[in-house]
């Protein structure tokens, strides 16, 4: 029988808890990271993960660890970090990191993987794009609000700008399958890119707006100025080569939007608790993307300025 494989799971946010409690649940080896020692300490005076999963809530005691207690090499690694949190929390864990390790990131914008691959030219790279819904109460409670899926893969893109070995579709479904954790499933996706790029849209489009019109996501569907904004946003990165084209890449927004309409998007949340927000892996880097190809970008742009100010403002 073929071992399993053991995951660390770094970023204890939402997304890194609910992988780590279906782990738990279905005795699956993972180990969740937590930032520090001082945050070990809270975990285990909580005793564990309050987890309202379904219909169920529970005291999940999911194993942990911090990066100064590791002391075996991390074979495998589901990075769920925001995506400015990243470096720090793997610089952290870096002496653990083994150097062919096999890596998943989960996480929200763009950007991140180019720097992991500079980083770490033996490893293999992969990125996973989720719907599923699951926000944090407090620091160790979590709810599962929402069944979503989860799409696996390599990017081609990332693949013909360095040395990466290409994993095969069977390798693919194997790491797929080691982190389907019942009722999460993971799939692969052939075409992980336009996967990514379909969520960069929708997170384009959904999050800052939302933060403009300090509204749940389905209400902008309703203000017709907000859905101006949200189609000119779309427009606009439809004019990239690499772009689903634009009635696709407009009827995912919708779609998303609809689907999660009494949600408060996760940047409308950092900015009410006065925490640093996604944008520059978001609206940022499709800014960054436009100016080096020259495409007009004009309403990502103000929005990105828009977000910048506010959250600077906002700090607390
Ligand atoms: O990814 C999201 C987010 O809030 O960050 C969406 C899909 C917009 C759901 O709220």
């Amino acid at each position: 029988m073929q071992e399993k494989i053991h995951w660390h799971i770094l970023g204890a946010g939402a997304i890194g808890s609910l992988w780590a409690c279906y782990a738990y649940q279905n005795a699956v080896p993972a180990t969740l990271i937590l930032r520090s020692d001082s945050r070990l300490q809270a975990y285990r005076q909580a005793g564990g993960i309050m987890a309202k999963l379904g219909a169920l809530a529970l005291q999940l005691p999911v194993p942990v660890t911090s990066p100064s207690l590791i002391t075996k090499p991390i074979e495998h690694i589901l990075i769920t970090t925001k995506a400015q949190q990243t470096l720090a929390a793997i610089t952290a864990i870096e002496h653990q990191l083994a150097e062919k390790a096999v890596i998943v990131l989960l996480q929200n914008g763009l950007g991140i993987a180019e720097m992991l691959s500079q980083r770490y030219p033996q490893a293999t790279l992969l990125q996973a794009s989720t719907t599923e819904g699951a926000y944090r109460q407090s620091l160790f409670s979590l709810v599962h609000a929402g069944r979503g899926n989860t799409q696996l893969g390599q990017s081609k893109t990332l693949l013909a700008e360095t040395q990466q070995t290409p994993l095969d579709h069977d390798e693919l479904a194997n790491i797929a399958r080691s982190l389907s954790l019942g009722p999460l499933g993971m799939t692969v996706s052939d075409n992980i890119d336009d996967v990514l790029w379909q969520k960069l849209a929708v997170n384009c489009a959904i999050n800052p707006l939302t933060v403009k019109y300090r509204c749940r996501n389905g209400e902008l569907l309703d203000n017709p100025v907000a859905l101006a904004e949200l189609e000119a946003v779309v427009a606009e990165i439809a004019q990239f080569d690499a772009s689903p084209e634009y009635p696709d890449l407009l009827a995912t927004v919708r779609h998303v939007a609809a689907n999660t309409a009494l949600n408060r998007s996760s940047m409308l949340q950092d900015i009410e608790a006065g925490r640093p927000t996604e944008i520059a892996f978001i609206s940022g880097y499709l800014c960054q993307l436009a100016e080096q190809h020259r495409i007009p970008v004009p309403m990502n742009r103000q929005l990105l300025d828009e977000i910048k100010r506010l959250s600077a403002a906002n700090q607390h």
